[in-house]
């Protein structure tokens, strides 16, 4: 765990015991600061920028935002106003970055080296997707993506395809995709994509369009370096192109959140080993504990209210732990019997780190 930086200031409202700031753009959750009633707060999720965030004056009047909306019969511009008008709907979903785990990869991949904090269990509430599409006379014929294009300024004198975020996913993401103004209650934050956000629940963070401009139903994936090279699983050393896979939909996953080793020594005697689990795309099913680094395993109970398919959910198990040292794990499996496995899938940008082995944390009793 690194050193404690200080919160950037277009994030100094949140709560800086909560979080590891690696960079300016990257500030992840501490395992020991998840809460156990399912969503994460505000003040507690991660945030992941690529680009620096717009300037504030873009949530000064929210219903004044623009969205452009291309591929579709009747391409349009609208305002947050307007689309509020079109159709309301709230999930709950897992907000994870592809790269979370990362820095549990023995082969150290560049980029930001995330443990398990570069997510959070977050209430969206916004237009769905397929009541836009629905006023707009339906998507243009032989279109195969949707495309959405963040609203940052991008830097003069450059390529803008080398910076811009713009993200293409499988057109069917878009019959649960809603374009989200909330966030667990309140007006969606400048820092998590205010005032409009594209949410595609079970994709990976990175396809979820912050300060949305503009959402296209296009026949080619975009030409934005972000998605032609950026977040695809390429084998280890090679450069990401468009033959490897995109990173898009999550995989079934858990962590425990405590006894984490951060927050100090565990006495030995009753323990509750408390977690998350999630399945991606399909709900999570069950998940199994072991404190004898995955010799064996028992079944952990769910506590909480069940916010869906795509939240995540809290788990405990009580056990009696004697002093010595423990490797303790979990391991989820979803409602269609996918198991989270135990390696990860080596690849060069360090994605979709799933395996519960690399999730296993040492734990010593006294
Ligand atoms: N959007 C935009 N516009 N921009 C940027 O930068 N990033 C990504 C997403 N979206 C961006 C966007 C990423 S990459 C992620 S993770 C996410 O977002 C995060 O979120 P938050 O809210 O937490 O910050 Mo990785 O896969």
């Amino acid at each position: 765990i690194p050193a404690a930086k200080p919160l950037p200031s277009y994030v100094s409202w949140k709560d800086a015991s909560a979080l590891i700031v690696h960079s300016s753009g990257t500030i992840e959750t501490r395992r020991s600061a998840f809460g156990t009633s399912v969503i994460t707060p505000a003040e507690q999720l991660y945030v992941r920028n690529n680009l620096p965030a717009p300037d504030a004056s873009i949530v000064a009047n929210r219903d004044a935002w623009e969205l452009q909306i291309d591929g579709v019969k009747r391409p349009a511009t609208l305002n947050l106003k307007q689309l509020k008008r079109l159709g309301l709907e709230t999930v709950t979903a897992v907000l994870q970055c592809s790269g979370n785990g990362r820095g549990l990869f023995p082969s150290k991949p560049s980029g930001t080296p995330w443990q398990i904090g570069a997510a959070g269990c977050v209430v969206w509430s916004g237009v769905p997707v397929r009541a836009l599409i629905a006023a707009l006379g339906g998507v243009a014929d032989g279109m195969v993506y949707m495309t959405g294009t963040g609203g940052e300024k991008l830097p003069e004198g450059i390529d803008p395809k080398s910076v811009m975020v713009e993200r293409s996913v499988p057109l069917k993401a878009l019959d649960e995709a809603i374009l989200a103004w909330e966030m667990n209650g309140a007006p969606l934050p400048l820092a998590h994509g205010g005032p409009l956000r594209l949410i595609i629940p079970g994709y990976t963070g990175v396809n979820n369009i912050k300060y949305i401009k503009r959402l296209a139903f296009t026949t080619e994936q975009t030409e934005a370096n972000i998605q032609k090279h950026g977040y695809r699983i390429s084998p280890p050393g090679q450069k990401g192109d468009p033959t490897h896979p995109s990173v898009w939909e999550m995989n079934v996953k858990s962590w425990i959140n405590s006894p984490a080793p951060e927050a100090g020594e565990v006495p030995a005697g009753d323990t509750l080993i408390q977690g998350v689990a999630f399945g991606g795309m399909h709900a999570v099913k069950t998940v199994e504990v072991s404190v004898d680094g995955g010799k064996s395993w028992k079944a952990a109970r769910f506590i909480g209210p069940d916010m869906g398919k795509y939240a995540w959910r809290q788990f405990v198990l009580a056990v009696r732990l004697d002093a010595g040292n423990y490797t303790i794990a979990c391991r989820a499996t979803d409602s269609q019997g996918q198991v989270q496995p135990e390696a990860r899938v080596e690849n060069a940008g360090g994605y979709n780190n799933n395996s519960w082995k690399d999730h296993a944390l040492q734990i010593n009793v006294v």
